[in-house]
């Protein structure tokens, strides 16, 4: 028998939607019982998956006394799970694999290992081996004194059209959703359950649920805090992110998602199901913490650098040599954009 406990997800994934109204009653009376629980997506990562669940599990098992590894495995064919098991070892027991029958795309992906997680503590990293494990500790000591605590890389390694891309939508982020924090998608966090129990239920169908974390966090008084962390190049396997189609739809869904949560969100009915009002209504960072403004002197050349990319993009996925897409999942597609 396994040593992992797993479970297949095919119906209630495929959103993003993390806790609709009975899971929200479940959380009430079963709240969680573990000190911290981390989520890591994977897609085909075999050749990473191993050494970043081992690392993190040194760095959980240090900082808390019972915690849990939830691997959502996003249609993989590679024996990601078995291998991320192996690695392990005994510790096996601390993981918890969440099954996707195909690809979903990264941003269900995430929310369905959220949704599963039994920690009072949340947090979520790549399973790439692009973030480093290590970091997950730096950002959960900040947790004393904040409620969401995200990272941002200051390197990015990543191909330059990918800061292009992430640039313009911090920046559309910022304007359409007042969130002056930087890199907002970037994929290692570590929050308190009550700030996902509070945003829930999560609108976004798309990577702006990280948009959309911010955007309640902040409205609803929690305390954000931002840490540099260091971000490698992909040793292994190829990424999904930034295909075209799922760009030009996370570009639409910046105006549609913000309109949604004019219309059916407020933090005043929000907070009335918070556990523990905190602080203001409105937390606004400090200066230093606030996203510098380096695009205003390139403002000029984003439409530019936005045409090239483009067309770079489009170049890339007619020639066939693209990574391996969302396309067997519809609904997965617009959450492929990072
Ligand atoms: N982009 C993307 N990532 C996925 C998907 N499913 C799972 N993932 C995982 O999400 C993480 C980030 O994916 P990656 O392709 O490296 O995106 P990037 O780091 O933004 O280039 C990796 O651990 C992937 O294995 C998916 O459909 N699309
Ligand atoms: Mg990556």
């Amino acid at each position: 028998m396994e040593a992992w406990a797993h479970e297949d997800v095919t119906a209630g994934g495929g959103h993003c939607r993390i806790d609709n109204d009975r899971e929200r009653a479940n959380a009430r009376t079963n709240p969680p019982t573990l000190d911290v629980s981390l989520t890591i997506p994977a897609h085909n990562e075999s050749g990473n998956i191993g050494g970043v669940v081992t690392a993190a599990r040194d760095v959980l098992a240090a900082a808390a006394a019972t915690y849990e590894i939830v691997l959502v495995d996003d249609g993989s064919a590679d024996g990601t799970a078995e291998i991320a098991a192996a690695a392990l070892g005994d510790d096996a027991r601390h993981l918890r694999v969440v099954r996707h029958d195909r690809q979903r795309g990264y941003a269900t992906t995430v929310c369905d290992g959220l949704r599963a997680a039994n920690g009072r503590v949340l947090a979520f990293i790549d399973g790439d081996g692009q973030f480093d494990p290590a970091d997950i500790g730096r950002l959960m000591e900040q947790l004393r004194e904040a409620d969401f605590v995200t990272g941002y890389r200051a390197h990015r390694a990543d191909p330059w059209h990918r800061s292009v891309v992430s640039g313009v939508m911090n920046l559309l982020v910022r304007i359409f959703y007042g969130i002056r924090w930087r890199d907002v998608d970037c994929g290692l966090k570590v929050f308190r359950h009550e700030v996902l129990s509070a945003a829930s239920p999560i609108l976004a169908t798309s990577a702006l649920f990280n948009t959309e974390l911010y955007f309640k966090a902040q409205r609803l008084g929690f305390r954000i805090r931002q840490l540099p962390v260091t971000h490698r190049p992909r040793l292994s396997g190829r990424r999904s992110g930034a295909r075209l189609v799922p760009i030009l739809r996370a570009l639409r869904d910046v105006v549609r998602l913000r309109v949604r949560l004019a219309r059916e969100w407020s933090p005043k009915a929000a907070a009335g199901d918070r556990p523990t009002p905190r602080g203001k209504a409105l937390a606004v960072p400090t200066p230093q913490e606030t996203l510098r403004p380096w695009w205003r002197p390139w403002l000029g050349a984003v439409p530019a650098a936005l045409a090239v990319v483009v067309l770079r993009l489009s170049r890339h996925s007619i020639s066939g040599s693209s990574p391996p897409s969302c396309a067997s999942s519809a609904r997965a597609k617009p959450a492929c954009t990072r």
